[in-house]
């Protein structure tokens, strides 16, 4: 265990030892286990993300709260016990200082997970989806805190865009506004979850991960102390055809208008039409798109800890 700035944060063993050799860490967010997936799909899923961040040559760790803790590397069991235990609060960042002070369990969004990453000493982390902008923000002002926190913590972040219910272009946008660089690995669009793109360009292409390390290290030395986004899209036979989705949805939030849904309670009416849509492939697409973040997000912190070596 460390205390940073007196918060308890405890490694297993194989993450505290390759963190102190100096070899490629990727954190994961839990909340993906809790909130994301049914059991006993999320727990699978969990490892098989585990595996892909180790494929892609480094070691995985899984961040939730437990007992007043960060931490920092979740054993088969404690995936296991979050897997299945109903009622896990799933904790942003502003949830966190409280969860802490109770000492319960805490599942971690991804802005959570970069809090935790920060403090860790882990520079990078991985999750396919990230929140954003909702559609309709003008009105609700919904904006994930994910956002907001990739202003505050240093931590490169893989994923592969952020699902189709948001809207996408606004959250470009806001990253655009907020300084916080956007690169897409190995493509030229902004991708959107388990869609190859999302209709939007990425603002930069770099395919060569010594070149995202040495971007990743230049905006921080340029004294930004926040995020560096790098997105990677599915893979093109687990892809899932954008337009598809995008017509689903628009049915749905036609729908969703019509029966008085809003607010917290979209975001599930969404995601279940898309899932009637495609008919369950938005399942299989799910967990391909985990994986393949979490691979990318190995080879490329191998090539950053290479590059600080
Ligand atoms: N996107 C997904 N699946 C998820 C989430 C986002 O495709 O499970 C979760 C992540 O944990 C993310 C959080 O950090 O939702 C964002 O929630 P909110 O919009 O309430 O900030
Ligand atoms: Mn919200």
């Amino acid at each position: 265990m460390s205390a940073s700035n007196g918060i308890p944060v405890v490694y297993t063993e194989e993450v505290r030892e390759a963190l102190h050799e100096g070899a490629a860490v990727v954190a994961l967010e839990s909340n993906v286990i809790t909130h994301g997936l049914p059991y006993p799909d999320n727990a699978a899923t969990a490892r098989k993300v585990e595996d892909a961040v180790r494929a892609g040559g480094a070691v995985p760790a899984t961040i939730c709260i437990e007992a007043g803790e960060i931490r920092v590397g979740m054993s088969d069991s404690d995936i296991e016990r979050f897997a299945s235990l109903p009622g896990i609060p799933k904790v942003s960042s502003r949830d966190l200082p409280v969860v802490l002070a109770q000492g319960g369990l805490g599942a971690t969004t991804v802005a959570t997970s970069v809090v935790a990453a920060e403090l860790a000493g882990i520079p990078f982390f991985s999750s396919a989806g990230i929140g954003g902008v909702h559609r309709g923000a003008q009105e609700t002002w919904d904006v994930s805190s994910d956002l907001i926190q990739f202003t505050r913590s240093k931590v490169a972040v893989v994923c592969a865009g952020a699902k189709m219910i948001l809207d996408l272009g606004l959250t470009l946008e806001y990253l655009e506004t907020q300084c916080v660089p956007v690169v897409a690995y190995r493509s030229d669009d902004f991708p959107a979850f388990y869609c190859r793109t999302s209709g939007h360009k990425a603002p930069h292409r770099l395919d060569d991960e010594q070149v995202i390390a040495r971007a990743v290290e230049a905006h921080w030395a340029l004294g930004n102390n926040s995020s560096f986004l790098i997105t990677t899209p599915v893979r093109e036979e687990d892809a899932i055809d954008s337009t598809e989705v995008d017509t689903a949805i628009r049915a749905a939030v036609a729908e969703a208008t019509r029966d008085g849904v809003s607010g917290q309670a979209i975001t599930k009416y969404l995601m279940r039409a898309v899932d009637a849509a495609t008919e369950g492939r938005s399942a299989k697409a799910n967990m391909a798109v985990l994986a393949s973040c979490a691979e990318a997000a190995g080879r490329l912190a191998v090539a950053h800890s290479r590059h600080l070596a």
